[in-house]
């Protein structure tokens, strides 16, 4: 397996695409479908546009969906949930589709669409996601940061570095700079990711629109909390 990592959808080629594709939005999103998923929600379908979602949602019955969005690290008004992981519990989300946008997340699994195997990760399922792409064995994979409005994240691309590091991949299997780099930046800091998650600027974003955000950013560093593996069934829906 050979990996590639892009700090952002907009670094991804339009060519040449791979067999697997792992979406990574540690700060919230991916960490928010994993835990939807974990906690029963029938899927989750994702949208880079509020328009387009709640168009999709009226084709969904009323008692079975439930509209989830943020922008700019807060909640979209008049949405049934944001995108704080901590409120997708198993009595609000269980056999409800859940239809998401975020500012940065869904437009990287956008990005993706047309990729046969596209899977998302956070430090939350990290060793599902491991052993997803153990038995895979894909000849090549991407690993898509999702970013902040077309710039790096630090937490993405920490992740991105666990994934390599937890395969124990070897030096021919990174396939560009930004793989070295990622798995350099993860083995810095791997005793103290809730410290990385903190000081990134999404966290302290996160941080100034309050400070009980931060048990927001001790979730998402916990580390194989869950054991699930969200998977593009159809475009968009995983
Ligand atoms: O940008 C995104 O997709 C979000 O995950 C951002 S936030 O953490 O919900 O603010």
């Amino acid at each position: 397996m050979r990996f590639f990592h892009f700090y952002t959808p907009e670094q991804v080629p339009s060519s040449g695409i791979p067999e697997c594709a792992v979406a990574i939005d540690v700060l919230r999103a991916t960490t928010t479908i994993a835990t939807a998923l974990a906690a029963g929600a029938e899927a989750v379908q994702v949208f880079a546009h509020l328009q387009q979602l709640q168009e999709a949602s009226q084709n969904w019955p009323a008692s079975q969906r439930l509209l989830a969005g943020e922008r700019g690290g807060k909640a979209v008004a008049g949405f049934d949930l944001g995108n704080s992981p901590l409120d997708y519990t198993p009595d609000r989300v269980r056999d409800k589709r859940i239809f998401l946008s975020t500012t940065n997340g869904t437009r990287s699994l956008q990005r993706l669409e047309g990729i046969p195997v596209v899977i998302t990760a956070a430090l939350v399922n990290l060793g599902a996601v491991v052993d997803f792409l153990r038995r895979g064995s894909f000849a090549e994979v991407w690993l898509v940061g999702s970013g902040w409005e077309g710039a790096f994240s630090l937490e993405d691309t920490a992740c991105a570095g666990a994934i390599l590091h937890r395969l124990g991949c070897s030096l021919n299997q990174l396939g560009n700079d930004e793989t070295l780099a990622a798995l350099a930046l993860y083995q810095t800091w791997q005793d103290d990711l809730l410290g990385l998650l903190r000081r990134s600027s999404h966290g302290q974003r996160l941080l100034g629109l309050g400070p009980e955000n931060d048990q927001d950013l001790a979730y998402c560093a916990d580390l194989d909390r869950l054991s699930v593996v969200p998977r593009q069934v159809q475009p968009g829906v995983l």
